[in-house]
């Protein structure tokens, strides 16, 4: 454990010479980040308990299809506070340390791919040039009617759901269960992962399919695979290291000089 960035135990500084090692010598670097990643910035995890008015609902309830058909109102409100939670937040320093090794990667003709899963677009603002968006971005609304999607920058929105000049409504552009992921992501992401030499999964529980399953298509490619996260996920057990800590601290710590 990084513990609260004090002492930092033997087996953890062992882990680090060796991801250093890995950055060291591979020629294409393919990195999916999660929740856990901006859980640093102040944005809650999608896992973690919701607060005040929001705390009798399961987020992976208001995350589908089928609530937002029943209740659009209450959806949209969750997205708009959430959005509103965001606009208040910074990149912190683990969106700044993968913004800076896209660059060194970048720089010295090496092959980087930035993969998220987080709506909030932090890893744009901190610099990460062209990230992959699996699951879309509450930035983004779009018409259930004529399907025109634009930028939606004001919070909180005066009126919910917002409406489309159509007449019709607008849902948030991000992917909820049950939905297809965007396709060229996912097959963007999918090529990366089987095509790199070193995948780094940062701040995921790793239970959210396809996401979860990329360190698998690098791994059975012939990747190194590394994950940091603060607990134990179901992809501990197998890759080639495993640091448990957090990506704020842990990501600078090992782009510093040893
Ligand atoms: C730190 C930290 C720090 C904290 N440092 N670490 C195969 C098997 C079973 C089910 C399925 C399957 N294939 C598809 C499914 C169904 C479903 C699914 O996966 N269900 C599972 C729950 C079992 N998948 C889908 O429906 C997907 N669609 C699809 O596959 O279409 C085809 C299809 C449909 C139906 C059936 C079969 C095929 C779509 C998934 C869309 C996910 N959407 C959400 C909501 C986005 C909008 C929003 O934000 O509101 O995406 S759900 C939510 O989970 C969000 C996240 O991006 C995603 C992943 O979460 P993530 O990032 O891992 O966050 P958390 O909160 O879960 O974990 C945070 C982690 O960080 C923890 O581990 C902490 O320890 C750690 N952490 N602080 C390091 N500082
Ligand atoms: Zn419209």
């Amino acid at each position: 454990m990084t513990g609260t960035g004090n002492q930092i135990d033997p087996g953890t500084q062992e882990r680090i010479r060796r991801i250093r090692d890995f950055l060291r010598t591979c020629d294409s670097l393919t990195v999916l980040t999660g929740a856990g990643v901006s859980a640093e910035s102040g944005i809650p995890t999608f896992r973690d308990a919701q607060t005040g008015l929001w705390a009798k609902y399961d987020p992976m309830e208001l995350a589908t299809p089928e609530a937002f058909a029943h209740d659009p109102v209450l959806v949209s409100r969750w997205y708009d506070e959430r959005r509103g939670k965001c606009a208040a937040c910074k990149p912190n320093q683990g969106h700044l340390a993968l913004a800076r090794l896209q660059q060194e990667f970048e720089a010295s003709g090496r092959r980087f791919m930035l993969i998220t899963q987080n709506v909030d677009r932090l890893h744009k603002q901190a610099g990460s040039r062209n990230p992959v968006e699996l699951h879309g971005t509450f930035w983004l609304w779009r018409c259930t009617s004529c399907g025109e999607e634009r930028e939606e920058r004001e919070v909180p929105f005066p009126d919910h759901p917002p409406r489309c000049a159509c007449g019709g409504i607008r849902r948030p552009g991000v992917v909820w269960f049950g939905e297809s992921l965007p396709e060229a992501a996912l097959a963007t992401a999918w090529q990366s992962a089987g095509s790199c030499e070193l995948f780094m999964s940062l701040g995921t529980s790793g239970l959210v399919e396809p996401a979860a399953s990329l360190a698998r298509v690098a791994a059975n490619s012939g990747a190194k695979t590394v994950e940091i996260n603060l607990e134990p996920t179901p992809l501990s057990t197998w890759v080639d290291i495993s640091i448990a800590g957090a990506t704020g601290e842990l990501l600078p710590l090992i782009l510093s000089e040893p």
